[in-house]
């Protein structure tokens, strides 16, 4: 072997030539990216954005003149985050989109990886159906589409119904787990009896003694708005968390996990002029404001909202709710991925 000597200094040029032949062979310095590979806190190239229903809404319908269901397979418009441009994601894991359903029209059956869920914002007269169990939808009701589920939707009502759609495709794609079947009908048969799972564990910690289920997700598949809320307002204020205010988790009956292994899913209320106090954690957030007027500060800047915005909050960036109402509760639903950053030792959270 060649002696390795470092009494002279090697030329700058010499380093060079060295440096430009590693590409070749598929090498590289660790030394000229160390610093910004291990960086001290996360960095994120998420932006902060709120999109604003007054604009959602009106080019939703307009695509629902343009393009049939039947066409779109699924008529989403996608929230799709400033800092992430060519990728489909409103976070770095979490993809967010509104559906728009007309009457009458169905969207086929098909399956995928991506764990859905969904949260209604307008409109009557809409289901789904999850492997044979139909569940109809009202607005504020949150609904399961779990991993590898057979899922169509229709609407049998006489008004546009649009909902929140929350995947985790980003991250699924990230970690190309990606698989995506169609059904080789339009729709599934009905297997099971309406709201099935409504009546087997829906029934506020009462659960089956012959069957308990053991899959990754919520054997619930639908959270009824007026329950949700209900269990909401019911709560006193004072005991509540100053980062959050009054919050509640729609969990998995049977482990009071998160509904879903890669999404927790949340409802929570601000009191009229309420404040929180500012923090930040290694999981990324979308907000849906369901009632109310408010605004968020995310890294000093403010972000004013009112119902049917919504909110992508990126990892690690301090935030702090605002009730701007002096008479009116605010009402926010929001869905992380902190499951899969808890799952894997990730997950970090600082009061400031
Ligand atoms: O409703 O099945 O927003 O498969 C994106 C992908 C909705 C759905 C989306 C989907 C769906």
């Amino acid at each position: 072997m060649a002696e390795v000597t470092h009494s002279t200094p090697p030329h700058a040029d010499e380093v060079s030539s060295f440096l430009a032949g590693l590409a070749q062979f598929h090498l590289g310095p660790l030394w000229q990216v160390l610093g910004q590979q291990l960086t001290p806190t996360p960095t994120s190239r998420v932006r902060p954005h709120l999109w604003r229903w007054r604009e959602i809404r009106p080019r939703l319908l307009r695509a629902g003149e343009l393009v049939s269901a039947a066409a779109a397979e699924r008529r989403v418009l996608m929230l799709l985050n400033p800092g992430l441009e060519g990728q489909v994601a409103t976070t770095h894991t979490l993809y967010s989109g509104i559906q728009l359903i007309l009457p009458g029209e169905v969207a086929r059956t098909h399956r995928h990886t991506p764990n859905a869920l969904r949260f209604i914002m307008e409109g009557q007269g809409a289901y789904t159906v999850v492997d044979g169990e139909k569940i109809p939808m009202a607005p504020g009701d949150f609904v399961l589409t779990p991993n590898w589920t057979w899922h169509d939707h229709g609407n049998e009502g006489t008004e546009p119904v649009m909902w929140l759609d929350g995947l985790d495709m980003p991250l699924v794609r990230l970690l190309e787990g990606m698989f995506f079947e169609p059904y080789a009908q339009e729709t599934q048969p009905l297997t099971k009896p309406t709201d099935a799972s409504t009546a087997e564990y829906g029934k506020g910690g009462l659960l089956p003694t012959w069957q308990r289920s053991t899959s990754p997700h919520s054997p619930l598949l639908k959270y009824a708005w007026r329950e949700a809320r209900e269990a909401l307002m019911s709560l006193g204020t004072n005991a509540a968390s100053p980062f959050d205010g009054t919050m509640l988790e729609y969990v998995n009956p049977v482990t009071g996990g998160p509904a879903l292994p890669t999404m927790a899913s949340f409802l929570q209320r601000l009191t009229p002029g309420q404040r929180t106090a500012p923090h930040r954690h290694s999981s990324s957030t979308v907000y849906l404001v369901v009632e109310g007027h408010g605004c968020t500060t995310i890294d000093g800047k403010a972000y004013e909202w009112t119902p049917g915005d919504v909110l992508a909050v990126p990892t690690w960036c301090v935030h702090a709710h605002a009730n701007l109402s002096t008479h009116q509760d605010a009402i926010l639903f929001s869905f992380t991925d902190a499951p899969v950053m808890r799952a894997l030792n990730l997950y970090r959270e600082e009061a400031l």
